[in-house]
């Protein structure tokens, strides 16, 4: 199944292959039927093979829209949970949910207008758009983002000023307790940064995070030697507040929560060749299983 005939149908059971007994569905938890602010699906899959209590892995990626590399990631992710039987267990005990493109309009702008557009598209009295990874409900503003609309970081008007990261806002709510892990996907760097984006104090569980973290790594290099680095982010980056994966862990109860950033290609870092698409997400995809393999032992 792939993303746009994803997009176009809304019975995508019907067009799954019986055998692999996974429900599609899209998600019906986020508002009902939210929109982007132009108007667009946010559409979230989710992959399960029945019941309500299982645990739950979440990805989302293009909170950004410009780091064009990190749908793939989520969308190979889908495909092989779906299409390849082999993975078929993969879905069996846990449950998944994924969001492949949480900014919608802010990546078709990329595409039609400016490549390097990062924020969202509402519009601002002088510039548009808000960064969706300093808009939520969690030190918002405290550090690392800025109140002046025309900067990369802006933060919005208030908390969750974006329809978009409240769509997201509101599976962490409908989903408490459930979700373990979560990761949220960017370009660019090779980075794997746990909690939290404004502080180093270490969170409670940073032992677990890191060796994780490594496993995650050693699992990708393993492939063709992409390394990561993994860390706390404003040691391993900078200081963020108001950024989804500190909100998933610190509001959503989600206690393995990475922004998982991706690595660079093309002229900008964020544009790399199509021939390092494939590579990129298959080396990604053996990191992701060694996430599902933790959260399939310990539960
Ligand atoms: O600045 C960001 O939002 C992320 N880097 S990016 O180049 N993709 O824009 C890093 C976010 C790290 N996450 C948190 N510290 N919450
Ligand atoms: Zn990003």
């Amino acid at each position: 199944v792939s993303f746009t005939e994803f997009m176009r149908h809304d019975e995508v059971n019907t067009r799954l292959p019986r055998s692999t007994r996974a429900r599609l569905s899209r998600h019906r938890d986020n508002g009902g039927d939210r929109k982007s602010f132009e108007g667009r699906n946010l559409t979230v899959a989710k992959i399960s093979s029945g019941g309500e209590d299982k645990p739950i892995i979440f990805i989302e990626a293009a909170i950004h829209a410009r780091e064009w590399i990190a749908p793939p990631v989520a969308l190979y992710t889908l495909n092989q949970l779906v299409e390849n039987e082999t993975n078929s267990e993969m879905y069996r005990d846990v449950d998944w949910i994924i969001h492949p493109v949480v900014n919608p309009d802010g990546y078709e702008y990329s595409h039609t207008d400016e490549r390097l557009w990062r924020k969202t598209r509402t519009p601002g009295t002088i510039c548009d758009g808000v960064d969706g990874n300093r808009n939520f409900d969690y030190q918002w503003m405290l550090t690392g983002a800025s109140s002046w609309q025309c900067t990369q970081t802006y933060a919005g008007y208030k908390a969750f000023s974006e329809v978009e990261t409240q769509a997201v806002g509101d599976l962490f709510a409908a989903y408490k307790g459930r979700i373990k892990l979560f990761v949220d996907v960017h370009s660019y760097g090779q980075l794997l940064l746990y909690p939290y984006g404004f502080t180093d104090d270490p969170p409670d569980n940073v032992d677990e995070l890191l060796e994780l973290g490594l496993r995650f790594n050693a699992s990708v290099s393993s492939v063709r030697g992409t390394t990561y680095s993994v860390g706390n982010s404003l040691t391993l980056l900078y200081a963020v507040a108001g950024g989804s994966r500190d909100y998933a862990y610190a509001v959503g109860e989600v206690d393995l929560t990475y922004t998982l950033e991706l690595p660079a290609g093309g002229s900008s870092g964020f544009n790399p060749e199509e021939s390092e698409i494939l590579p990129v997400v298959t080396e990604t995809w053996e990191g992701i299983k060694t996430f599902y393999e933790h959260i399939q032992e310990k539960y």
